[in-house]
Parts: structure tokens; C-alpha cells; sequence
């Protein structure tokens, strides 16, 4: 390409600092170093992870920073060492990388990478640098991702090359809501043909879990929002009964264990909210529930609880990004969407170009879009 080698300058939305509406800027993207891989973003989705950093409440976040973390892309040009990607592969760039090598790559049974920055949040690439700059000023990079720009940098660890036919506007959700939902229910808490499951927050992430809950076979899959407009989608995704706690005057899972018989096999909690957290761990069944959790909390956020809750038999767990090994299972997810193993089209319900990411929030907040995708 006419452009490897170079400096690329080009729009993105940068966040300057918290608590203030993105803006949309010409920044600097200097060209991949070893083990490096540089992007042209096609599509991003937007989700509330993003959202806690610019609401303020990710407080390790370095800034300037620019989020997004659930893109699609192509290759543009790749640093020296970099043997398994080309210019022009569709790739899906990945918030938790597979260096294959650490102790956790090693484990089955984790995804979490020592080379990812998820709590850290240095916002630099492996070699502590970023490749973005903007009026002068370094800008820091968001998990390995940094989505919402036309351009980005990330590490070749951190990328999936994905089918050359998939629809990128379309399969970006498969980096983050969709993956994440969904692995929550088939891979971390393993549903079983014929349970029960409850699913607490009806966004993008928790409508996955419904799909997962459903593909995996569950007979009873009751979806809890305080915002009653979701239930028409959650029902679309296999939902078999809707609860809007505000409709009842005592807790919430005393609700639950009277329609399962004492509490469900599965519970999810999709929100990030603590009390919610625990409100998933009472729902679960004494004996035989588990409680998983999918929702980010804010920064120093603690949840209490009776440790009889977990002696009488219940599991409490949790992953990011659904438990997926990254760069090994994203491919294969977007062969099974391709191959119609699932379907989650509806999850889209706005389109809009990168300069209306703004808006793109703030139909979020409200709670009126499910996903909006941005196109670059
Ligand atoms: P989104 O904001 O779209 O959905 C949250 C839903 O929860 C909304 O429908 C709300 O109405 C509902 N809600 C809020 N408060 C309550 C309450 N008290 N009781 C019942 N329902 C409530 O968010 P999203 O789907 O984009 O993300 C959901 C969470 O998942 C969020 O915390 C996000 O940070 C997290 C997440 C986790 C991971 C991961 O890897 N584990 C990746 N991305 C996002
Ligand atoms: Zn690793
Ligand atoms: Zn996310």
C-alpha cells in the first residue's frame, strides 16, 4: 500500500479528559513496529465499557485516550516479525490479546493474557509507546483496541484474521457484546439443556447472554431490566418471561425463587452494579446455582455477602470477554454467525458516521439504542 511506511493522518474521536463529550480531531498514526499491525477501522460498535471511562468511572485511565473496543477492520501495513497477517485481511481487533506463551494462554480454562492492559490501563502498546498523536500530543491507546479512529496501531498478538466474506459492519459485535454475552452463557457458566437461567440488564452484552442461554438449550430464560422498553428485543432473542423489578414491592430474587423453584441454575449480571451482583448470587439455587458475573463495576466498588450463600453449594465466577482464547475462537465465531449457528442482527439498532459518536452516547445513556454501529 501507498501508504506503509508513513504517517497516516486521519479523523478520530479523541477523549481529552473525563466527564466531556469526545471530540473529533485530525490525529497522527505513525506506521507499525515489530510485531505490530496497523488498521483501517471500518466499523465499531459503541458500548457502556466505553462509556465508564468517559463518565469517569475508570479512574486508572491514563488521558488523552481514544476508546472503542468493538471493531472491525483491514490490514493496512504490518511491522517487521509479523508472519500471520497481510495488508488487506479483515481482521477483528482483539480487547484481550493470545501471546500463547503465558501462564494463563497455557491454562485451558483462563483468556486472560498477561500482556493484556484491563485494570492497568497504561494505554501504551508493549514497547510502552503509542503511535498516536494529535495537536503535538502523545495520545493514549484503550486495550489493545482504540476503535473509534480510522486508523490504529495495535499488537499482532491482539488480532484475529477473520473470514474474507464476513460483513464487517455487522461482525464487529462479535468483539466485544456479542462475544462476551454469549461466552458468558455456553463457556463460563456452561448452560445445560433444559436449566434455568436469569439474565439482570437487557444491553447489548446481556441480550448475548440471552442468545447463548437459548443456543445452549435452557427451558426457563427470564430477562430483569428496570427499563421495560428492552423486553420486546429480549423476548426477539429467546427470552421466555420479562421482570421489571420496579413492578414488585419486595426483593427481587425472592421474585425469582418463587417461578424456579428455589432459585435458578444460572444467573448473569449484566449491568456493573454491586447490589445487582449480589441480587444474582440470591437468585442462583442454594444447592446447584451459579452466579456469573459479566458487568464492569466502578473503580474501588465492593460487594458483601454471607459466605453461607456460597457454603450451601453455589458458585460465584466471572470472565472477561466471555472466557474466549482470543485470536484462536474469534475466527471460529464468525464461521458459526456466517453459518447461521446464531443470529444477532437485532442487536444493531443505529447506524451513524464516527462524527455523530456523541449522539452515539447519548442514545446509550438514555437507554434507547441496544448497539449503535459507527462507521469510519
Ligand atoms: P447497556 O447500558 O446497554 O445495558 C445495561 C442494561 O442494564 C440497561 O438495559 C439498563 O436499563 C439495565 N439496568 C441498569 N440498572 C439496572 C438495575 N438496577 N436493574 C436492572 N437493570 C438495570 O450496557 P452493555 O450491554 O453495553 O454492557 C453491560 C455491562 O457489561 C457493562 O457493565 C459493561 O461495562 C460490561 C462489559 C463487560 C465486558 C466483559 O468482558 N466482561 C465487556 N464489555 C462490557
Ligand atoms: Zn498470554
Ligand atoms: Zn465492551
Amino acid at each position: 500500500m501507498a501508504t506503509a511506511g508513513k504517517v497516516i493522518k486521519c479523523k478520530a474521536a479523541v477523549c481529552w479528559a473525563p466527564k466531556r463529550p469526545l471530540s473529533i480531531e485530525e490525529i497522527e498514526v505513525a506506521p507499525p513496529k515489530a510485531h505490530e499491525v496497523r488498521i483501517k477501522i471500518v466499523a465499531t460498535g459503541v458500548c457502556r465499557s466505553d462509556d465508564h471511562v468517559i463518565n469517569g468511572a475508570v479512574a486508572e485511565i491514563k488521558f488523552p485516550v481514544i476508546l472503542g473496543h468493538e471493531g472491525t477492520g483491514i490490514v493496512e501495513s504490518v511491522g517487521e516479525g509479523v508472519t500471520d497477517l497481510k495488508p488487506g485481511d479483515k481482521v477483528i481487533p482483539l480487547f484481550i490479546p493470545q501471546c500463547g506463551k503465558c501462564r494463563c494462554c497455557e491454562n485451558p480454562d483462563s483468556n486472560l493474557c498477561y500482556k493484556n492492559d484491563i485494570g492497568k490501563y497504561n494505554g501504551v502498546l508493549l514497547d510502552n509507546t503509542t503511535r498516536f498523536t494529535c495537536k503535538g500530543k502523545p495520545i493514549h491507546n484503550f486495550i489493545c483496541t482504540s476503535t473509534f479512529t480510522e486508523y490504529t496501531v495495535v499488537p499482532d498478538i491482539a488480532v484475529a484474521k477473520i473470514d474474507k466474506d464476513a460483513p464487517l459492519d455487522k461482525v464487529c459485535l462479535i468483539g466485544c457484546a456479542f462475544g462476551t454475552g454469549y461466552g458468558s452463557a455456553v463457556n463460563v457458566a456452561k448452560v445445560k439443556p433444559g436449566s434455568s437461567c436469569v439474565v439482570f440488564g437487557l444491553g447489548g452484552v446481556g441480550l448475548s447472554v440471552i442468545i447463548g442461554c437459548k443456543v445452549a438449550g435452557a427451558s426457563k430464560i427470564i430477562a430483569v431490566d428496570i427499563n421495560s422498553d428492552k423486553f420486546a428485543k429480549a423476548k426477539e432473542f429467546g427470552a421466555t418471561e420479562c421482570i421489571n423489578p420496579k413492578d414488585y414491592d419486595r426483593p427481587i430474587h425472592e421474585v425469582l425463587a418463587e417461578k424456579t423453584d428455589g432459585g435458578v441454575d444460572y444467573a448473569f449480571e449484566v449491568i456493573g452494579n454491586t447490589g445487582i451482583m449480589t441480587s444474582a448470587l440470591l437468585s442462583s439455587h442454594f444447592g446447584c446455582g451459579k452466579a456469573v458475573i459479566v458487568g464492569v463495576a466502578s473503580s474501588g466498588a465492593t460487594m458483601t455477602f454471607d459466605p453461607l450463600l456460597l457454603l450451601t453449594g453455589r458458585v460465584l465466577t466471572g470472565a472477561l470477554y466471555g472466557g474466549w482464547k482470543t485470536k484462536d475462537d474469534v475466527p471460529k465465531l464468525v464461521s458459526d454467525y456466517m453459518n447461521k449457528k446464531f443470529d444477532f442482527d437485532g442487536l444493531i439498532t443505529h447506524r451513524l458516521p464516527l462524527e455523530k459518536i456523541n449522539e452515539a452516547f447519548e442514545l446509550l445513556r438514555r437507554g434507547e439504542s441496544i448497539r449503535t454501529v459507527l462507521s469510519l
